[in-house]
Formats: structure tokens, C-alpha cells, sequence
């Protein structure tokens, strides 16, 4: 049985509880920007459909960061249970950014109680907004941190190695390794756009089974526009995430690009199959794409995979995860694109019923980018734990138990979606749009 290699189950475990978190992280880093755009426009417009656009979604979000301190937590526990040689070499090296990580959770928790518990407090909204600023900025910040730790994983850098030992330690230099930039302001900048689409698409849903209120049509095309300007945002950091492969990981960038000659003027290729002799066939080939992704240039030289040894090589199925993101991250930016020009033209086919599934299948699809981009990204590394130190299977436990582990946290997590679902289910039915616009400049019983 696979799940008796104690290296097998651990990688399955936290792939299945990495992959878990990433979607509660996502929208826990993402929805406090999306809640504070739509308060500000409410105070700016004098507008109470943003208002309450604020009240609705803050309610869901508190939900959502729960479950992701449950996931977040065991992360921090199978860190230490399945990877106990990683922990011991590096643990001391990204303790720092881990607690920061805990400190920034702190301080948006504070804030969002506060903000949550005082609806009703504040007769100047502005006040109110205020406190959300500190919110956003925690979530951002608890992103920023732990994208540190897997840029450190990616790019090791601030120690010395002796006598097997990492000594020398400077956390503030392994905090800054070359992946932070590229990697914290892509995963930034994906979260925000991933909620923003996650939004639109609850909004569009709304109107698909026939709700008509005024309420989702501003939430769509505010989400819609948000989620446009991210998605920009995303393929122009992305590209710089691409050049840092090539510069730092070069082997990753190969191996996703399968790309395995050196050589100038590289091709990128999309989708295909490859042969037993490194041929691809069926792949949809862009002259020149690889070298300008990878340098800015058309004739640049690219290194190819067969320059690095047989152990050093990436899965080669990260071709397809890679394929999977930058596809669905040029679709949301043309759509969303179509939709903003549509909206200011008054085209009607961005009102039309099968437009609006469309919005409803971006929300999904922003967040199976995230997954693909987060796979990619971990696969890419292997054999690595910590690239050039440690391999994966140094780092390992050795406990054969990890396998009842793993089916122990499949059901914990089944249970926790579920019980997700049922919970945000329960509130939009308790708090139905019409009774919270009738409670609108009256009393107002946001939380209960
Ligand atoms: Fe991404 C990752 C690029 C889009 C999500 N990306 C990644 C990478 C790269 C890229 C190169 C790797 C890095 C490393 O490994 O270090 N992208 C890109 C591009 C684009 C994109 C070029 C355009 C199209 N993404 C995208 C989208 C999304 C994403 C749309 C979602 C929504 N990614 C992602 C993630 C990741 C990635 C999550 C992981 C993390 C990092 O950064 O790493």
C-alpha cells in the first residue's frame, strides 16, 4: 500500500491540506479589501446598497476566517509531525516570519471584532471604515509573511551550511530571499482578484435565478471591475514571477515549459503530449514567448532541462498545471475586460443570461487557478524541500502512521466544508436581502 511509505503520505497529506487552506487563506486575504471598496463607495455615494454590500459579505467573511485558522493550524502541526528533519535544520530560520504571521492574524482579528461588534456605534460611517484598514492590512500582511517561508523553500538564502548545520543565520535576509517580491505580490494580488470573482459570481447567480434588485447588479459590476484590474495586476506579476524562475529556478521554469535544450529564441508551448524521446506532439507552439517571459527578450538564451542532472529534474506534469493557470488568467482578463467595455457600450449580450453563467463559472475557475498555481509551484520543487539543501525524503518522518493521519484529516476537512457551506447557507436565509434593506436607517440587527 502507498500510503505505508511514510514519505508518500506525508507529501499527500499536505498537499491535501495546503490545497484545503489555500482556497479559505484566498478569500481571507482577499474579502477585507473587497468589504472595505464597497463601504468606502457607500460613504462616497451616499449609497446604501455599498453599505450593506460591506455588512452582507463581512458576515461570510468571519466564517471563512475561522475555518482558515482551523487549516492554518494544521498546517503549522504537520509541519513539525511529517517534516521533523526540515523543521529541525530551518525551523529557527523562518520562526520569524511565522510568528510575524500569528502577530498580523492577532491584530486583524482585534480589528474585525470591533468593526463587526460596532455596526450600529458609529454615527459618522467614516470612523466605521477606519477600523477595516487594520483588518485588511493584518490579512495582507499574514500573506506577505507566510509567502516569505515558501520563498525561503525556493530561494534558501541567509545561512551558512557546516558540518551539516545551518549556522550564520540572518532571518531578515532569508525573510527577503529572491522569491519574496515576485511570489508575495502574486499571491496578494491573485487573492484579491480570486475574491472579487468569487463575488461576482454570487452576484451573478443571484440574478440568474431571478432575483431583480438593484443590490446584485452594483455588486456584480463592482466585483467584475475589481476583479479586471487584479486580474491585470496578476498576469503582469506573474510574468515577473516567470522571470524569476529563470533566473533563480531554472530548472522549474524547464520543466514546466518542457523545454529541454538550451537555446535562444525560445518557443513556449501550450498543452501537448510528450514522447518518450523529449518530443512534444499536439503542443500549441508561441515563437519566441519562453525567451520574453523568461528575459524580456525574443532571442534570449533559456536554459534547457537536460543541463540540470536526472535527480534535479521536476515532475514533468507541471506542465499542464502551468498551462491550466496562465490560460484561466488570460480568459478572466479578456472576459472581465469584455464585460467592463460591454457595460460602458451598453452591448446587452453582458446582460444576457449566458453571460452572466460565465461570471458564475469565473468565480471557480480564479480559484482552481490558485490551486494549478500552488501546485505547480510545490511540484516544481521537487526533489526539494529546500532547494539545493534538503530533499523531500530527508526531511521526512519516519512514522508509519502517517497514513491513518491522512484519512483522520480528510474526514476533518470534509466535515469542515460541509459544515461551511451549511453555516453561510443558514446566515444568507436568516438575513434575506429585502429585511436588511427594511432594517436600513432604522435599527439595525446586522449581528445577532
Ligand atoms: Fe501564477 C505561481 C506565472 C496567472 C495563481 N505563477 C506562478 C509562478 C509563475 C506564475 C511563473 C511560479 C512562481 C514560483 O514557482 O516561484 N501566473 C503566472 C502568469 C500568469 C499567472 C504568467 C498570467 C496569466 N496565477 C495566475 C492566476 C492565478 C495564479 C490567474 C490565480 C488566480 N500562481 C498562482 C499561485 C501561485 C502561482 C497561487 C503559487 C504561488 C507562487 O507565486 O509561487
Amino acid at each position: 500500500m502507498l500510503f505505508e511509505d511514510p514519505v508518500f503520505a506525508s507529501r499527500m497529506l499536505s498537499l491535501l491540506t495546503l490545497s484545503i487552506h489555500a482556497i479559505f487563506a484566498t478569500l481571507g486575504v482577499g474579502l477585507p479589501l473587497m468589504i472595505i471598496i464597497a463601504h468606502w463607495l457607500g460613504i462616497k455615494k451616499n449609497d446604501e446598497h455599498y453599505l450593506l454590500m460591506a455588512r452582507r459579505w463581512a458576515r461570510g467573511f468571519v466564517v471563512l476566517v475561522a475555518v482558515g485558522v482551523v487549516t492554518g493550524t494544521a498546517i503549522a502541526l504537520q509541519l513539525a509531525l511529517l517534516w521533523p528533519n526540515f523543521m529541525e535544520m530551518a525551523g529557527h530560520v523562518i520562526a520569524l516570519p511565522l510568528f510575524m504571521e500569528v502577530f498580523a492574524f492577532f491584530f486583524e482579528a482585534i480589528f474585525l471584532g470591533i468593526y463587526l461588534y460596532t455596526w450600529n456605534r458609529f454615527d459618522d460611517q467614516r470612523k466605521h471604515l477606519l477600523l477595516l484598514i487594520p483588518v485588511a492590512i493584518g490579512a495582507t500582511m499574514s500573506a506577505f509573511f507566510i509567502t516569505t517561508v515558501n520563498g525561503f523553500m525556493n530561494a534558501p538564502t541567509g545561512f551558512q551550511i557546516i558540518g551539516g548545520q545551518m549556522t550564520g543565520v540572518s532571518p531578515i535576509e532569508a525573510m527577503f530571499n529572491p522569491a519574496t517580491p515576485t511570489k508575495a505580490a502574486h499571491v496578494i494580488s491573485t487573492a484579491f482578484m480570486t475574491s472579487a470573482f468569487v463575488l461576482a459570481a454570487l452576484a451573478a447567480y443571484r440574478l440568474l435565478k431571478g432575483a431583480q434588485h438593484v443590490y446584485y447588479k452594483k455588486a456584480l459590476h463592482l466585483m467584475m471591475v475589481v476583479g479586471l484590474i487584479f486580474a491585470i495586476a496578476t498576469a503582469v506579476i506573474g510574468d515577473f514571477a516567470g522571470k524569476y524562475l529563470a533566473k533563480h529556478q531554472p530548472e522549474k521554469l524547464a520543466a514546466a515549459e518542457w523545454h529541454f535544450e538550451t537555446m535562444e529564441g525560445a518557443p513556449l508551448v501550450l498543452f501537448g503530449i510528450l514522447d518518450d524521446e523529449q518530443n512534444v506532439r499536439f503542443g500549441l507552439e508561441i515563437p519566441y514567448a519562453l525567451s520574453i517571459l523568461a528575459h524580456n527578450h525574443p532571442q534570449a538564451e533559456v536554459i534547457g532541462l537536460n543541463e540540470f542532472p536526472q535527480e534535479w529534474h521536476p515532475p514533468l506534469f507541471i506542465h499542464y498545471l502551468f498551462d491550466l493557470m496562465v490560460i484561466i488568467g488570460v480568459w478572466l482578463v479578456l472576459f472581465s475586460f469584455v464585460y467592463w467595455w460591454g457595460m460602458r457600450r451598453k452591448w446587452t449580450i453582458v446582460t444576457s443570461r449566458w453571460f452572466r453563467r460565465l461570471i458564475v463559472a469565473s468565480g471557480p475557475l480564479a480559484m482552481l487557478a490558485i490551486q494549478a498555481g500552488w501546485w505547480m509551484t510545490e511540484f516544481g520543487r521537487q526533489p526539494w524541500i529546500l532547494r539545493g539543501v534538503m530533499t523531500v525524503e530527508e526531511a521526512a518522518t519516519q512514522s508509519p502512521y502517517v497514513g491513518h493521519l491522512f484519512f483522520f484529516f480528510l474526514a476533518l476537512y470534509l466535515i469542515l466544508v460541509i459544515g461551511v457551506v451549511v453555516v453561510l447557507r443558514n446566515i444568507n436565509q436568516r438575513f434575506p436581502l429585502e429585511q436588511d434593506l427594511a432594517h436600513e436607517g432604522g435599527e439595525r440587527p446586522w449581528i445577532t
